[in-house]
């Protein structure tokens, strides 16, 4: 079996969740679903230099968020997580500021929103967490490190140091890893030896765990688990939620060099979280076929309001280019800043 069949082919079922939790995972899903088209379109349009899309990961990243508690946990994102920043409370004009490139890192609050800076690093973000981990436990706090990271990033020697240091520490982190089946254009045979990230867990004296990523209600149920697992003091866990990547890697990229679409459609057709999520729900009388839509007109909305925000989002001066690179700043810098007033500046 591939690693990418997932375990039910199937529907998916919401039976065992609350109403209100399956209507508030399906209300960001739909908006991700939503803001992601529009994203796309703000690219093309030149308001964008570039954008990743997150289609078909909605349910990997929006029901793992949504599992934190954004009061004392904090998350650790790649550059692919913006379905994972809404569900987690995150401003959305400021975090998609970022991908108009307005400012160094974006303009939401890492602090406040206690979602890291949008890091593309292939596999930067996870010892990031495992250090903030540490770090909260020696402080006598009881939060939680999430990190994201793709099937790629599994293959970086920052991972792996990473989770050997947590094993060791039995820090409180969840590694979430969304194996999207591509790593840009090369794929999981080519990528992930062994075939499973997750089984890797054993190897770092952790719990690990497989499960279907286009899943929401398995998502929610496995990271809750590892969540309170860590909070209790019993350390972190490897997640590896098997789904898709639908879209080219970016709106920079061309999948027809590549990979068969063929294989996308299947997903795009019979793996659609979000359709997969919208079924469940009413099948388990979660909500009416009336307040489903509401919930898809509502979505659309919000995600048209965050659209038209970060497209009208005022230019930053551009002279703070260099304000923050040193605290004292150098000749170089200095000399540079001149020829900037003088030949660049309007
Ligand atoms: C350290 C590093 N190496 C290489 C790259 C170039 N790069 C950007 S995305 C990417 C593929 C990452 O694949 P994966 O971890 O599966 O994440 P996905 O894009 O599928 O979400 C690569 C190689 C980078 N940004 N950082
Ligand atoms: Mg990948």
């Amino acid at each position: 079996m591939s690693t990418h069949e997932p375990p039910g082919q199937g529907a998916i079922t919401v039976d065992h969740l609350p109403p209100d939790l399956t209507r508030a995972l399906y209300t960001h899903m739909r908006t991700a679903r939503d803001l992601d088209a529009e994203a796309v379109a703000l690219q093309r349009q030149g308001v964008f230099p570039a954008y990743v899309s997150v289609r078909g990961q909605e349910a990997a990243q929006v029901a793992s968020a949504a599992a934190l508690d954004p009061s004392r946990d904090f998350v650790f994102p790649t550059y692919r997580e913006m379905a994972a920043a809404l569900a987690y409370g995150v401003e959305m004009v400021a975090y998609m500021a970022t991908h108009r490139a307005l400012w160094h890192g974006g303009l939401y609050d890492v602090m406040e929103s206690r979602f890291g800076a949008i890091n593309a690093v292939v596999g930067g973000p996870v010892p990031h967490a495992v250090g903030w981990a540490v770090g909260e436990r020696m402080r006598g706090g009881d939060g939680v490190a999430l990190a994201y990271f793709g099937d790629g990033a599994s293959s970086e020697g920052d991972v792996h140091e990473a989770m050997n240091f947590a094993g060791v520490y039995g820090a409180p982190v969840v590694f979430f890893c969304q194996n999207n089946r591509w790593a840009l254009s090369v794929p999981n045979e080519r990528q992930v030896a062994g075939g499973s990230v997750a089984a890797r867990a054993r190897g770092y004296g952790m719990a690990g765990a497989t499960v279907d990523g286009n899943d929401a209600a398995a998502v929610h149920g496995a990271v809750t688990e590892a969540v309170a697992r860590a909070r209790r003091g019993e350390g972190p866990t490897l997640i590896e939620a098997l789904t898709y990547r639908v879209e080219p890697h970016s709106t920079s990229d061309d999948t027809g060099r590549y990979r068969d679409e063929a294989e996308a459609d299947h997903w795009r057709t019979h793996r659609d979280p979000v359709a997969l999520l919208r079924a469940a729900m009413l099948g388990a009388g979660h909500a009416t076929a009336e307040e489903a839509d509401a919930i898809d007109a509502a979505a659309a909305a919000r995600a048209e309001e965050i659209r038209d925000g970060v497209s009208a989002a005022p230019e930053p001066d551009g002279s703070e280019l260099f304000t923050h690179v040193f605290r004292e700043t150098t000749q170089e810098l200095t000399r540079q800043r001149r020829i900037w007033e003088e030949e660049v500046q309007p």
